[in-house]
């Protein structure tokens, strides 16, 4: 019987090695393994034998079967993988830089605009802030002079989470923040708060020619002694004249924001129809771009910035406007339409 149990070991490792897919495996283990297969035979066999022999043979054959389970199983993986390889192998090789013949996507114009604005106030000294979309109420409204039912929040209304914080309706969100990063280098350093933080913005607004519920913005702060509204205007001057290249109009106007005073409105000359008039400036010839004003002191306060040694000013420029009027888009809509064919019209930068 030992014999016969060597020459089905040895047969065994053979027809292993032959098995070349699953089925073939799954068939192999029945002949072995199974009710009626030659291991289990085995088994049946020894009734005839002593009790001696029944013992030594038992264990011989039951490291057989053990052995044959595990041998049976580390094929099929070896035939997993195999197959894997194959599938591999029969996929279409790609080539990434063949040319495509279809058409080649571009930078966004907000995109473009964006970076063009950072370009210019980095060069001005400016450090550009990355800010989450989602923050809590006390980010983007109490830490800004905005306490709970306060009206101006009518105007910001939002998108809230389960858990209550919201979709940043304004950059602002971010001005504590930096207050408080940068505070503590003013005042040990005498080091000048400069920042710029462009984000995106969220409003459950109505949408038309110039509003979307989802939009740019993008804040600048600077704060250090004897800053003024001089200052502020020569910042906005400086930016404009460089994102369009050439002279356009803008006016200045009173606005009420709670987190600076005096508050401003910076609009600009409707380029799309020089002035005069049309759905992309609500007929108005001007496009409310970017508010502006001095820092309230309560917000100072609130960043840790002493208001009595300190001033600043911070402006919410409007990026996705300005991407408008830089590239003559009629309808903000567009700009979030998402259409390759619309969007490279505006630019051919790549
Ligand atoms: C604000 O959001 C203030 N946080 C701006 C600010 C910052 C004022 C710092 C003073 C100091 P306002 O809601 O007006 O203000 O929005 C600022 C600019 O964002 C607008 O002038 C406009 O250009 C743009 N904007 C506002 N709402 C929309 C909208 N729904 N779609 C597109 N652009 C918008």
């Amino acid at each position: 019987m030992k014999e016969k149990l060597e020459q089905l070991k040895s047969r065994l490792s053979e027809e292993l090695s032959a098995a070349a897919d699953p089925q073939a495996l799954e068939s192999l283990r029945v002949r072995y393994l199974g009710k009626k297969g030659s291991i289990t035979d085995l088994l049946k066999g020894m009734k005839a034998l002593s009790n001696e022999e029944k013992k030594e043979f038992g264990q011989l054959v039951n490291t057989l079967k053990q052995q044959a389970a595990e041998s049976i199983q580390k094929r099929a993986e070896e035939l997993k993988e195999l197959e894997i390889k194959k599938e591999i192998e029969l996929m279409p090789e790609f080539d990434l830089t063949i040319p495509t013949k279809e058409e080649r996507g571009s930078y966004h114009p907000i995109t473009l605009v964006q970076r063009e604005c950072e370009r210019i106030f980095t060069t001005m000294g400016f450090n550009v802030e990355d800010y989450p979309e989602v923050v809590t109420d006390y980010e983007c409204f109490e830490a800004v002079n905005v306490p709970k039912n306060h009206p101006a929040r009518d105007m910001q209304d939002t998108y809230y989470l389960t858990n209550g914080e919201l979709l940043k309706s304004q950059t602002s969100a971010a001005q504590n923040a930096i207050l408080k990063k940068y505070g503590p280098a003013l005042r040990e350093k005498g080091m000048p708060i400069r920042a710029i933080f462009p984000g995106r913005c969220f409003r459950n607004e109505a949408t038309d020619a110039t509003h979307e519920n989802t939009f740019f913005q993008m804040e600048g702060v600077m704060v250090d002694k004897d800053i003024s509204i001089s200052n502020l205007i020569y910042f906005m001057k400086t930016m404009l004249s460089e994102v369009f290249r050439r002279d356009i109009k803008v006016r200045l106007r009173p606005g009420f924001f709670p987190f600076v005073e005096p508050g401003f409105e910076l609009d600009i000359n409707c380029l799309i129809c020089g002035g005069t008039g049309c759905p992309s400036c609500n007929h108005s010839g001007w496009l409310e771009l970017c508010p502006c004003g001095m820092i309230h002191p309560e917000v100072l306060k609130e960043g840790g910035i002493d208001p009595e040694e300190y001033t600043g000013f911070a402006f919410g420029l409007g990026l996705t406007r300005l991407a408008m009027m830089k590239y003559g888009v009629k309808d903000i809509r567009d700009l979030n339409s998402g259409s390759l064919k619309v969007m490279s019209q505006f630019t051919d930068d790549k």
